[in-house]
């Protein structure tokens, strides 16, 4: 890809960096709203500069309770990219295949877009048509985008990045509890508990502003166990670290699970009364003894026993997971495993206790509720129940057999593109930068016929593009964000956006009126949100009850909170299962799992652990932080986290090139030799392009109830890449 004409991100340090400032405390000026990254989602204050719009302070915003003002370093420069020169502000189409990306007009760019979806449809019907979306999208957006596909596409084949997130997590909650939501407790919960194990989390650098309530939580005398394979900056703040070989979670909770058993520190009554499944999972315990833990997991005995003893003799407890044992090929599984600690010692629906995911993306939890998801429609309804169809169908005016079934998980859509999948339509995500097997999707990518993205800014996907929209970014537009408690909040527009650009529902309005659909497509966000109210209505994850004006009112509404039309107002619901889970005997449901190797263990030729994930600096695919300076400088490329064991062996030292090979293919970087991490493992960020990117090393190997590839590891060899 070469001559476009957007600018580069030397032009953003520039504008980027007068565009930040330290936060101030609140401002009477400031309009309250919500960071664009993850799903802490921050509350804070923007003051536009009343001479240059674009140029916006950040204010604390102390009274919102989820963060009381305190933001990272990634939402304190959030607004450097609203006036950077980096971000996209005209259309560019690709006029001659092979061709650069040239500036064009909105007429014809979407002109383009409307022909080239239209097309791929005509010549190979409509499940050749794809859409690919994200989770960071609002729920607004992610609703209209899964009407999109499904009434004006008449497409399947949607799905979005949030399967390569939380999916696995869901589909355990879904199972154990008959609902998936990540949190079921508001996260200040934490930090009145008096334990909790966080499996495979870092929110030191993933969520700082969170971390004060693990602190608080300690500071109470409660203890923190980390399970992490490297000593994390979360994990140093441990009272117990557990550094297991990646990929065994599993056999951990297990293990754990069998102690309590032997230790008789089950909690019978609450078995009896609140669970089933019971007997097979008590027997999957028994068979993993502790030293057969031991070894399969490096963690010493003695070590389980003081975990185990810690969460048992808590009056309350949480286990909490993120990526680490959740990004595996048995990613469902192992987070089952999880759940079952909690209901073998009666935590799940306790007070103060209990299991939860810590989601990832700024809607990581709303997205995945509103139907951008290949089997879901609005309101976590299944797409293929036909009174959850026949609803939605008729919120939308159709008739339920118009609607199409179920569609391709996110990696196989890609993995279809240019084969069964011609075209695709994509917001929100860069996959040829954070896909697992990267080399591989972005040569699908390139094989597509045509390649529509709507983003902020031009993105390693961006550029393969036949057509680019340049869209309007968080503080510019308004609209709902669902965050990691599953609280709804409202993201405010604080700024107008620069001329030349347009939102997300601006242009799926445009896009349907040009595929003969005039209706159904608002482009204010609360008319979205109205519809989206009845649409989720009676489903699992119901917003019938929220409206723009109470979030402002209550700093956000919890759902499940229905309408209720003639009796007092439903307050939302901050803590689930309390009374009854959600399935339909009330009970929870015990997972019978057992261990299973990883779906590529080392040998000979790869004698070694790969696992992937993040730093502080940097924002997943690093789209939007590499073009902030501040950040980019903090932590400017990818690295390879080695043990000096290793790297003696391999005999480099650190900031040394290192080649790590996998069987996709081959990545290299310089050494981060530090004794924070097993000596059989190495670690690489995925936040970077290139030679450096990890996903070009990574397994699509894909778990077989949430679609999850196994990010989490992979068999790999190291050698000093010059060698
Ligand atoms: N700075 C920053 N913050 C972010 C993001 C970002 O890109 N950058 N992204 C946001 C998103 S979308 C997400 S999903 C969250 C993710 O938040 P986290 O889950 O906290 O992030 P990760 O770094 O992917 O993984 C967490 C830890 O898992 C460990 N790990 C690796 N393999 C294993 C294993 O087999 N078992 C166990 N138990 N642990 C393992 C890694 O060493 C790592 O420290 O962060 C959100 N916040
Ligand atoms: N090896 C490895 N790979 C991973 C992971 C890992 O731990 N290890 N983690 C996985 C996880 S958890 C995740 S969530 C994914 C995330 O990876 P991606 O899906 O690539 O996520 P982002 O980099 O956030 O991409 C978002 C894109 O949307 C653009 N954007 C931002 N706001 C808007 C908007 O309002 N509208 C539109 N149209 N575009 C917008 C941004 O500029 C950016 O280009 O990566 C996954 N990949
Ligand atoms: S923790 Fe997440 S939401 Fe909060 S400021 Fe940082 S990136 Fe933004
Ligand atoms: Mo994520």
């Amino acid at each position: 890809m070469s001559a476009t004409p957007v600018s580069t991100a030397s032009a953003a340090s520039e504008s980027g960096k007068a565009a930040v400032h330290a936060p101030r405390r609140g401002d009477d000026r400031a309009v309250d709203t919500h960071c664009p990254y993850c799903s802490l989602q921050c509350g804070m204050g923007l003051v536009p500069a009343p001479d240059r719009p674009t140029r916006v302070a950040v204010t604390e915003r102390v009274a919102f309770p989820v963060n009381r003002g305190a933001l990272c370093g990634k939402g304190r420069t959030a607004p450097a990219l609203l006036a950077s020169g980096a971000r996209l502000t005209t259309p560019l189409v690709r006029r001659s295949p092979g061709g650069p990306l040239e500036e064009a007009d909105w007429d014809e760019a979407l002109a383009r877009v409307a022909e080239g979806l239209s097309r791929t449809r005509e010549q190979h019907g409509a499940d050749a048509v794809g859409v690919f979306g994200g989770g960071g999208l609002t729920n607004e957006k992610a609703y209209l985008l899964g009407k999109f596909a499904r009434l004006v596409l008449g497409t399947s084949q949607i799905d979005y990045n949030g399967r390569f997130c939380m999916s696995s997590a869901a589909a355990a909650g879904n199972k154990a509890f008959g609902l998936d939501r990540g949190l079921p407790f508001p996260l200040a919960d934490v930090a009145r508990t008096d334990c909790v194990i966080l499996v495979g989390s870092n929110p030191a650098e993933t969520m700082p502003p969170a971390l004060r309530y693990f602190t608080d939580m300690r500071q109470r005398g409660g203890k923190l166990i980390v399970v992490d394979p490297r000593r994390t900056r979360t994990a140093e703040q441990a009272d117990l670290h557990l550094a297991p070989r990646p990929g065994t979670d599993l056999a951990l909770a297990l293990g754990m699970l069998h102690l309590i058993v032997a230790e008789g520190r089950t909690d019978e009554e609450y078995i009896a009364e609140r669970t089933t499944g019971w007997p097979a999972a008590r027997a999957a315990a028994m068979a993993h003894w502790p030293e057969l833990v031991e070894r399969i997991t490096g963690v010493p005995v003695p070590q389980l026993r003081e975990a185990v003893r810690y969460f048992c003799e808590a009056r309350s407890a949480m286990v909490l997971t993120a990526r680490g044992p959740e990004q595996q090929a048995k990613g469902t599984d192992t987070v089952g495993a999880w759940i079952n600690l909690t209901l073998a010692t009666g935590r799940a629906g306790r007070p103060l206790s209990g299991y939860g995911c810590l989601t990832g993306q700024g809607n990581g939890q709303g997205g995945r509720e509103h139907g951008q998801k290949a089997d879901q429609l609005p309101g976590y309804r299944s797409l293929t129940d036909p009174a959850a169809r026949a609803h939605v169908a008729e919120v939308w005016g159709v008739d339920p057999d118009s609607l199409p079934g179920p569609g391709r998980s996110a990696y196989e859509l890609l993995d279809a593109l240019g084969r069964d999948v011609r075209s695709l339509l994509l917001l929100g995500s860069n996959p040829v930068v954070s896909a697992p097997r990267a080399a591989h999707v972005e040569e699908r990518i390139r094989a597509l016929d045509f390649l529509a993205v709507c983003d902020v800014v031009l993105s390693e996907t961006a550029e393969l593009a036949d057509v680019v929209l340049p869209v309007a970014q968080w503080a510019e537009e308004t609209g709902t964000m669902t965050n990691l408690e599953g609280r709804v909040l409202l993201r405010r527009r604080a700024v107008t956006p620069p001329p030349g650009v347009r939102s997300d529902l601006e242009v799926l309005n445009s896009l349907a009126t040009r595929l003969g659909w005039e209706k159904g497509f608002p482009t204010d966000a609360e008319e979205a949100f109205a519809e989206l109210r009845r649409a989720s209505a009676g489903g699992k994850a119901d917003y019938s009850g929220i409206t723009y004006r109470r979030i402002a009112e209550e700093d956000g509404v919890f759902w499940p909170c229905p309408e209720s039309p003639d009796g007092p107002r439903h307050p939302g619901t901050p803590r689930l299962f309390l009374d009854r889970f959600a399935t339909p005997d009330g009970r929870a449901r015990f997972a019978d799992v057992t261990h299973r190797a990883s779906a590529e263990e080392p040998d000979e030729e790869y004698p070694l652990l790969l696992t992937t994930g993040r730093v502080l600096a940097q924002y997943q695919s690093g789209a939007q932080t590499r073009r902030v300076p501040t950040l980019n400088s903090a932590a400017p490329g990818a690295f390879v986290q080695l043990h000096p064991l290793l790297a003696e062996r391999v005999g480099v030292q650190d900031g040394d090139p290192v080649a790590v090979t996998s069987r996709r293919g081959r990545a290299v970087a310089p050494a981060k030799v530090s004794r924070d991490i097993r000596p059989d493992t190495v670690f690489m960020p995925f936040h970077w392009a290139g030679e450096g990117r990890a996903n070009t090393l990574t397994n699509p190997a894909l778990d077989p109830t949430s679609r999850m590839p196994e990010f989490k590891v992979c068999a790999v060899r190291v050698e000093r890449a010059d060698d």
